[in-house]
C-alpha cells in the first residue's frame, strides 16, 4: 500500500468509526435497526439453502416423463407439454396441494399424512353448503407452494402427503354418513398415517374422533377451536353440528376433562350446551380469556389440559372461530372471534406438540367471497403441518395405534 493510499485508508476508517459512534449514541436505547442481517427475514432467507431439493427434482423428472418434454422454443427445459405436479399454479387437477391422489385406498399407509374430504352438510341448522367445503379448500390450495419462507421448511421435501379423495356420504342420512366417516378415518388412522379431514359441517366431529379412537386403546384429548360449544345431546331431534362433543366425550377413551374448547362465546351458544359443559367439566376459554392471558398462555394451558393422562391429541378447528369478517363462507358466522394471525399462532403452538389427526370444518363455499374462507382453512392445515415438521413431531402419535380397523 502506498503512503497516499495508507493515509486515505486511515482517514476513511476514522470517518466510519466516528459515524458509527454517532449512530450508537443516537440509538443506544434499542438495537441497531439498520443492520439488515439481524432480522428474522434475513435468517429465514439463509435457511432456504439448507432445505434439500430432491423431491422437487424428482417431480420435474416425473413431469417430463409423464407430461412429455416441452416445445423446443421454451428456454426452460424443465417445463413439460402437459402440466404435471405443482406448476403452473392455475393448472392441473385439484388434489390438496397437488398431492398425489391415492385411488387405491389400501395404499394410504405409504404416506405420513392423508387428506380426506367429508362433503357433508346434513348436520347444518342454518346455512348449508359445507358439502362443497372439501372442493373449495382443494381448489384454493392450488395457490400454495409447499415451501414456507418464515419457517424455513418445505413440506414436499420433509414429509409425504397424499389426497385419498372424499368419503361417500349419504346426504339425507346423518347416522349412515357418520358410519361411513368413522370407517374412512379409522381405516386411514389404522395404517399409522395421520388423517387430515376437510369438512363438512361440525357434526362430523363425532364420527372422525370415533374413527381414530376405535384403533387405539389409549386416551385421546381434543382441542376444539370454535365460537360454539357444540356439546348438546341433540338439536332439532338429531345429532346435528351442534352436538359432536357430547357424543365424542361418551367414547370410552375420550374423557371430557381432556376436551379443551377455545374461542367459545357470543350470541349463538345454545343454553342446553352450557349445562353439559358444566356437568362434564370441559375446559372453556372465551375470547376474553384469550385477551387476558394471550395466545401463548392459552395454548400452554390448553395443551396441559388436553394431554393430561392422554397419549395423543386431536385438533378440531371450526373456521367460524375466526372473526366473521374474515370467514363469510360459513354456516353460523359470529363477530368478535380470533383474528387470522391469532388463529395461526394458536394452531402452530397446539400442533407443534404433535397431533394424531386434525379437521377443519364449517367452510361453506356457496357463501364465500373470493375463496377467502377456504384459503383460511387451507392455511390452518398447512400451518399445523408446518409446525409438526418444524418440531419433528409429525408421526409422534403412531405408537398409539394398537387395534385393527374393524369397519362398522
Ligand atoms: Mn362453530
Amino acid at each position: 500500500m502506498s503512503i497516499a493510499n495508507r493515509l486515505t485508508h486511515k482517514l476513511v476508517t476514522r470517518e466510519i468509526a466516528r459515524a458509527s459512534l454517532t449512530l450508537q449514541q443516537a440509538r443506544a436505547h434499542h438495537p441497531d435497526p439498520f443492520n439488515p442481517k439481524v432480522t428474522k427475514g434475513w435468517k429465514a432467507a439463509l435457511k432456504e439453502a439448507e432445505i434439500p431439493r430432491t423431491k422437487f427434482d424428482e417431480e420435474i423428472a416425473h413431469a417430463l416423463e409423464f407430461g412429455l418434454p416441452g416445445a423446443s422454443s421454451l428456454e426452460d427445459k424443465t417445463i413439460p407439454t402437459f402440466s404435471r405436479g405443482e406448476l403452473p399454479h392455475f393448472a392441473g387437477i385439484n388434489t390438496f396441494l397437488k398431492a398425489p391422489y391415492v385411488e387405491d385406498a389400501r395404499q394410504v399407509g405409504m404416506y405420513d399424512c392423508a387428506v380426506v374430504g367429508v362433503p357433508f352438510d346434513g348436520g347444518c341448522t342454518y346455512r348449508p353448503g359445507t358439502r362443497f367445503g372439501p372442493q373449495g379448500i382443494r381448489r384454493i390450495s392450488a395457490l400454495y407452494t409447499p415451501y414456507n419462507y418464515e419457517k424455513g421448511i418445505d413440506l414436499r421435501e420433509q414429509m409425504t402427503l397424499c389426497d385419498i379423495g372424499d368419503v361417500f356420504t349419504i346426504p339425507a342420512n346423518i347416522e349412515k354418513s357418520f358410519d361411513q366417516i368413522s370407517n374412512a378415518v379409522a381405516h386411514i388412522a389404522s395404517t399409522g398415517t395421520m388423517p387430515i379431514i376437510l369438512g363438512g359441517d361440525h357434526s362430523i366431529g363425532f364420527p372422525t374422533v370415533r374413527g381414530i379412537a376405535s384403533v387405539t386403546s389409549k386416551n385421546i384429548g381434543i382441542i376444539h377451536v370454535d365460537r360454539h360449544a357444540d356439546i348438546q345431546e341433540k338439536d332439532l331431534d338429531e345429532r346435528m353440528h351442534t352436538t359432536p362433543y357430547f357424543h365424542a366425550t361418551n367414547l370410552p377413551n375420550v374423557n371430557p376433562k381432556n376436551l379443551v374448547q377455545i374461542g367459545i362465546g357470543g350470541w349463538q351458544v345454545p343454553r342446553p350446551a352450557v349445562a353439559n359443559m358444566v356437568e362434564r367439566e370441559t375446559n372453556i376459554f372465551t375470547m376474553d380469556d384469550i385477551e387476558q392471558y394471550g395466545i401463548d398462555k392459552i395454548a400452554e394451558m390448553a395443551l396441559e389440559r388436553a394431554w393430561d393422562g392422554c397419549d395423543a391429541v386431536y385438533m378440531s378447528y371450526d373456521i367460524d372461530s375466526i372473526e366473521a369478517a374474515f370467514v363469510p363462507g360459513t354456516g353460523w358466522p359470529e363477530p368478535g372471534g380470533l383474528l387470522p394471525r391469532e388463529a395461526l399462532k394458536l394452531v402452530g403452538l397446539i400442533a407443534k406438540e404433535g397431533l394424531c389427526g386434525m379437521e377443519v370444518v364449517e367452510v361453506s363455499p356457496p357463501y364465500d367471497h373470493a375463496d377467502i374462507t377456504s384459503l383460511m382453512a387451507l392455511r390452518i392445515v398447512v400451518d399445523a403441518l408446518g409446525a409438526m415438521v418444524s418440531h419433528g413431531t409429525l408421526g409422534k402419535h403412531k405408537h398409539i395405534i394398537d387395534k385393527p380397523y374393524v369397519p362398522i
